[in-house]
């Protein structure tokens, strides 16, 4: 399968004369996840992706949840940040409120993304706070061993749930295709190619990009492995006509998982303005909230309780 957008060798020579900014993202900690794991893709293409865009590792904050793709928190370069299980959103979207200079990235599992954290994910579409998240979508519990998640297919047994469980999985940019959102996007993490084209357009949006990263993980998915993908993969690009400021038709693309699963840049509204944009007591003020930050004395106000 071969899709449309990547200029590969173009990409790489522009990697290679930019190998100092790579390099800052590599670093010497030594790698925990399965052999096969997608999150080294993930991260891969991560990588590529904001060396391409020219974002250096000091101007980014990268915020991990808890789960074996939050155990890429050490694995990168530039400033990281290792949230609560399902509560990475909000940690994110304080830091890109705090301080609009940082690229802020998050990364969530399926877990902590549609059952703890779902909340979050709901208010920070709803928001449009500005920056990147990464759902890796592995469809279980990954870290705890193997159990059902809300993306795991029905019937089919996971531990703790042997049977399999008997209610119908989520479909998480389903999901948040019917929140209205600013930028949905979905990849695959056998194709770093196409991870890192989808990942640059979430860095360039101005508002919240959700993209969900349909993960293997050879030790516990036996549900969806590699090939699995394979046969049901397209690209939107490939698609004549398609375009990707109709809600309506990306709504209408995302619902099948069975027999085509479309990747690409499903939806995108670039007309949005983000959260600071529209938060009315930030009009006009050309200081940022992290610049604000002074000292206060609050020795008066304790005097009241002497
Ligand atoms: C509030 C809370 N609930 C449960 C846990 C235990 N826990 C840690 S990781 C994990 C599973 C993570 O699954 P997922 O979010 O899909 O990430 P993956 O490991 O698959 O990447 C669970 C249940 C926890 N740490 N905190
Ligand atoms: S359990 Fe799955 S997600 Fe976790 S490191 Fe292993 S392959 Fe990756
Ligand atoms: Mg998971």
């Amino acid at each position: 399968m071969k899709s449309s957008h990547t200029p590969l060798k173009k990409n790489l020579k522009t990697l290679f004369d930019n190998k100092e900014t790579y390099l800052g993202y590599e670093n010497e900690e030594v790698i925990t996840w399965c052999n096969g794991c997608g999150n080294y893709q993930i991260q891969n293409a991560l990588k590529r992706a904001l060396t391409l865009e020219g974002i250096k590792p000091h101007n980014i904050l990268y915020c991990f949840d808890i789960g074996c793709n939050g155990n890429g928190s050490d694995k990168i370069g530039g400033y990281t940040l290792h949230s609560l299980h399902g509560r990475v959103i909000s940690s994110a979207a304080g830091a890109c409120l705090a301080n609009p200079a940082l690229t802020v990235i998050a990364s969530g599992g399926d877990g902590g993304t549609m059952s703890e954290g779902i909340n979050h994910l709901i208010h920070a579409v709803r928001s449009d706070y500005p920056m990147v998240f990464i759902l890796h979508n592995n469809h279980n519990y990954g870290l705890t061993t193997g159990q059902a998640s809300a993306t795991t297919p029905k019937g089919f047994p996971m531990n703790g749930s042997p049977d399999g469980v008997f209610i119908e999985p989520m479909n998480p940019s389903e999901f948040v295709l019917n929140l209205n959102p600013s930028f949905v996007a979905r990849s695959f993490s056998g194709d770093v190619k196409h991870m890192t084209y989808v990942l640059r357009e979430a860095l360039n949006h101005n508002g919240f990009a959700f993209v969900e990263i349909l993960q293997v993980c050879p030790t516990y998915n036996k549900a969806t492995p590699q090939q699995w993908y394979w046969d049901r993969i397209k690209y939107t690009d490939d698609m004549k006509n398609y375009r990707a400021d109709n809600l309506k038709k990306a709504k209408k693309i995302v619902e099948d998982f069975e027999k085509n699963i479309y990747l690409g840049v499903l939806y995108q509204d670039k007309k949005r303005k983000n959260f600071l944009e529209r938060l009315p007591n930030r009009k006009g003020i050309k200081t940022t909230p992290v610049e604000e930050v002074k000292h206060y004395s609050i020795t008066s106000l304790l005097k009241e309780f002497e």
